[in-house]
């Protein structure tokens, strides 16, 4: 009942918006009433906002097409004109995904026109979708008089079975493969104005939030469970290993009511997913990079796949250099200033393609892995998919030449000299070099069979099966003839997860404080969600990787318990609340300000999506023999009654501190939890609760506050009378399990001790020159260290009053 209330409210809003919408868009109060449920799903169709929520689809990368906004308007004060185009596809383009819907009907409407002196009298445009991939469809069409506005008004219905993650919507001029034959017939500059798109309203965007456990307490794989993460690539820095993946959570989209998505989409995928980890348990979402896509940091590629990240000083500068797969034509590099960005395109082309010397035969110019060798010299690995049918078909299958190696030049973005075949058995695609001991050694990954590879073949004996990790050892890393082939290093993901784990993989590997890592991915997040009938998402793993005495590599089995915990987690600074060794129910957002963990340049996310019940861990947790004091939130309510309880050892465990979220709705504040009883080393669980059905509050960071040092020390005073005067004597015994500095101070002298030995006395018996005294007290100072930490601690300790005689 809550969900639905919620949902009813959310419907006015949007119906209320679309009355603004379509009086924005030029459709008077007077015009034909529109029902309630339509909208307008078009933002700045009229261009009066220029070309704001407009580019131009460039039909393909090497089309130059322009979008301008012009003052030759049909209505208002712009339109937008298209020049230069050299394919009839390009034309001004607007996203619709998430806004329209399979099944639904649709009234669009839109002004063009063209002119050009030389063009023809009349000519037909066409309003298209592409739904992404080769998926194009012509909506609506107009012929237009040259010279004169006119105007697109029809329907169209969109298939119930069309898949609508992306609706792209443009205009264009009808479809030819030649358009340069007379370009005065086919590719003349138009003007566009006035568009619209009216129909149901964009559905509510579904939840996508994981709510089952998908990274089970104790256990090390998937590396998060929060969110998906495939191709992952492991790159170490300061301390830290970063994971860069293709962002399978940007196209799951799981039903509200079945909780089932549609089967991934690697078309919708234009971000890479960063998480990183000084322990390799306790992961730190740090969101998504937009690579591609018209926002993208290179928004001449389309899809950001299978990340590769090296760093490299280029002229006195660190930078970090971050591969892609542009789908399966291009490869790319953008620049980093850190391994958190900011990002930026040094070029405005794609870095690998069928021109790249020595790729012309590879099928997929994708999968690009970097490699810098000891001497700096940088190198790429690339290349996969169906093998050249002029070999032989048994060639084809068994060596298949797809992979490629090419070295980079000094600028890390451009590459030099002729690729070399990597002649890897059975490979399929996700070459990958590492070097150690000095030797390099290549992983690659390897095909299924099938017509790509030469029909009903067999593999040579020793070569790969199906979706396997095999590998060669070179001792040159431009040099990998087929003799360099050294065996598989991991067998197909299922042979350990089981149904529904299958698949191809892509893997890396690095280097971390003395032992080698295996990246690897498998759809075990997937699997918890939805049993063993997956959509293909898939989850970011990691196995150590062990060597024989002959530099040969162990077989790694794959496991859920994953790698041993590098380091303790240090809780007594600010860190990210977006950090989990496993969480329930929870998902992370990005906000404005930069990192206080990791700069103002980094990105922050805050933990969001918090209901009763849900909960996110630190793994090993070391509070010290101290302590902690207490433990500090920067929280934002969202509902009142929301509470955080701090627990050890599991969502159930001991409640060691409480603190309430009192502080204003929607609004960023500290709150404060005190804690009692808690040192030594612990996983600690953060557990949430307030009012069902409502999103409690978010949080941004978590800060630990350590237990106030103290020096132990045992005092006692008293007073008596020797020779007709009163004396106070104070004694202090250290405690501690080091020698300390003890001063005494009373009202009738003071005296101080340096290196009071561990259970020695300091003593002194101060004469008062009286022969009577009252009661007082003597402040006793201890100076030492505790742990390395210098530390002071004053107490003070009463003594009796004193008289000589009566
Ligand atoms: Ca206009
Ligand atoms: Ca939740
Ligand atoms: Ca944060």
């Amino acid at each position: 009942m809550e969900q639905r209330m919620r949902r009813a409210t959310r419907g006015r809003v949007a119906a209320l918006a679309t009355v603004g919408l379509l009086l924005a868009a030029g459709f008077g109060a007077g015009a034909a009433p529109v029902q309630a449920a339509d909208t307008n799903l078009v933002v700045n169709g009229g261009f009066e906002d220029g070309l704001a929520n407009w580019f131009v689809n460039n039909g393909n990368a090497s089309d130059g097409a322009q979008l301008s906004a012009t003052s030759d308007a049909y209505a208002g004060a712009n339109a937008a004109l298209v020049t230069s185009r050299t394919t009839t596809g390009s034309g001004p383009m607007q996203d619709l995904s998430g806004k329209v819907q399979a099944g639904q009907a649709y009234t669009l409407t839109a002004r063009i026109k063209y002119e050009n002196a030389n063009g023809p009298a009349t000519k037909q445009f066409f309003a298209t979708m592409h739904y992404g991939g080769g998926t194009y469809t012509n909506l609506v069409s107009v012929t237009a008089t040259k010279g004169q506005w006119a105007q697109f008004n029809g329907t169209f219905t969109i298939p119930a079975t069309q898949t609508v993650s992306t609706a792209r919507l443009f205009f264009e001029t009808p479809w030819t493969a030649t358009p340069s034959t007379d370009p005065d017939l086919h590719l003349m500059d138009f003007t566009l104005d006035d568009v619209s798109v009216v129909g149901a309203a964009p559905p509510a965007p579904a939840s996508k939030t994981i709510e089952v456990v998908g990274k089970l307490p104790g256990e090390h794989n998937p590396l998060i469970g929060h969110k998906f993460g495939a191709d992952g690539f492991g790159l170490v820095h300061d301390g830290r290993v970063y994971m860069y993946m293709t962002n399978d959570t940007q196209g799951y989209a799981p039903n509200p009511a079945t909780g089932v998505s549609p089967g991934i989409n690697y078309g919708d995928i234009n971000q890479i997913t960063v998480i990183s980890s000084a322990d390799l348990v306790n992961w730190t979402d740090h969101g998504e990079i937009q690579v591609a896509g018209p926002n993208g940091v290179a928004p001449f590629t389309a899809n950001s796949w299978a990340p590769g990240i090296t760093k490299k000083m280029v002229n006195g500068v660190e930078k970090f250099f971050l591969y892609y797969a542009n789908g399966g034509g291009s490869s790319n590099v953008i620049t980093g200033a850190s391994p958190l960005g900011p990002w930026t395109s040094e070029r405005t082309s794609t870095l690998i393609d069928g021109r790249t010397p020595g790729a012309e035969n590879v099928a997929w110019k994708f999968d690009p892995a970097p490699f810098v060798d000891d001497d700096g010299q940088p190198y790429l690995y690339f290349g996969g998919g169906p093998a050249s049918t002029s070999m032989p078909p048994a060639e084809r299958f068994n060596n298949p030449k797809n992979i490629r190696a090419i070295e980079l030049d000094d600028t890390m973005v451009a590459t030099q000299g002729t690729a070399a075949v990597v002649d890897a058995p059975v490979a399929f695609e996700a070459g990958h070099v590492f070097k150690r001991q000095g030797k390099y050694y290549l992983s690659y990954s390897s095909h299924f069979g099938g017509n790509d590879f030469g029909g009903s073949q067999q593999p040579l004996p020793g070569y790969p099966g199906g979706g396997q990790i095999g590998y060669l050892i070179s001792d040159n890393p431009m040099s990998w003839p087929k003799e360099t082939y050294a065996g598989v290093l991991f067998p197909n993901q299922s042979q350990f997860f089981g149904a529904g784990t299958g698949g191809n993989n892509h893997q890396s590997v690095f280097e971390f404080e003395g032992r080698h890592y295996f990246t690897y991915h498998a759809p075990t997040l997937n699997k918890r969600i939805n049993g063993n009938t997956t959509q293909g998402y898939r989850s970011p793993h990691i196995q150590e990787l062990a060597f024989n005495p002959d530099g040969t590599i162990q077989q790694v089995v794959g496991t859920y318990a994953g790698v041993n915990q590098v380091r303790d987690f240090d809780p007594y600074r600010v860190f990210e609340a977006e950090t989990f060794g496993w969480s329930k129910g929870v998902a992370t957002t990005k906000v404005d300000g930069g990192s206080a963990q990791f700069g103002g340049a980094a990105p922050n996310l805050a933990v969001r999506d918090i209901d009763n019940g849900d909960w996110t861990a630190l793994s090993s947790v070391n509070f010290g023999d101290n302590g902690a004091r207490s433990v500090t939130a920067k929280v934002r309510a969202l509902a009142a009654g929301g509470q955080i309880q701090v627990r050890l050892g599991s969502a159930t465990g001991p409640v060691v501190g409480t603190a309430a979220v009192d502080t204003p709705v929607g609004q960023w504040a500290e709150v404060t939890a005190e804690l009692a009883g808690v040192s030594g080393v612990h996983d600690v669980y953060f557990t949430y609760t307030g009012p069902a059905g409502v999103d409690l509050f978010e949080i941004d960071t978590w800060a630990f506050q350590a237990a106030t040092l103290e020096l132990p020390v045992t005092l006692t005073a008293s007073a008596r009378c020797v020779g007709g005067r009163v004396y106070v004597a104070v004694q202090a015994r250290n405690d501690h399990g080091a020698p300390v500095g003890i001063a005494l101070e009373t009202a009738y002298g003071e005296r101080s001790f340096a290196a009071v030995a561990p259970g020695a006395n300091a003593y002194q018996s101060f004469n008062t020159r009286a022969v009577s005294v009252p009661a007082g007290s003597a402040t006793v100072r201890v100076t030492g260290a505790i742990g390395g930490q210098d530390v002071t601690t004053v107490r003070t300790v009463q003594h009796p009053a004193g008289t000589c005689g009566g």
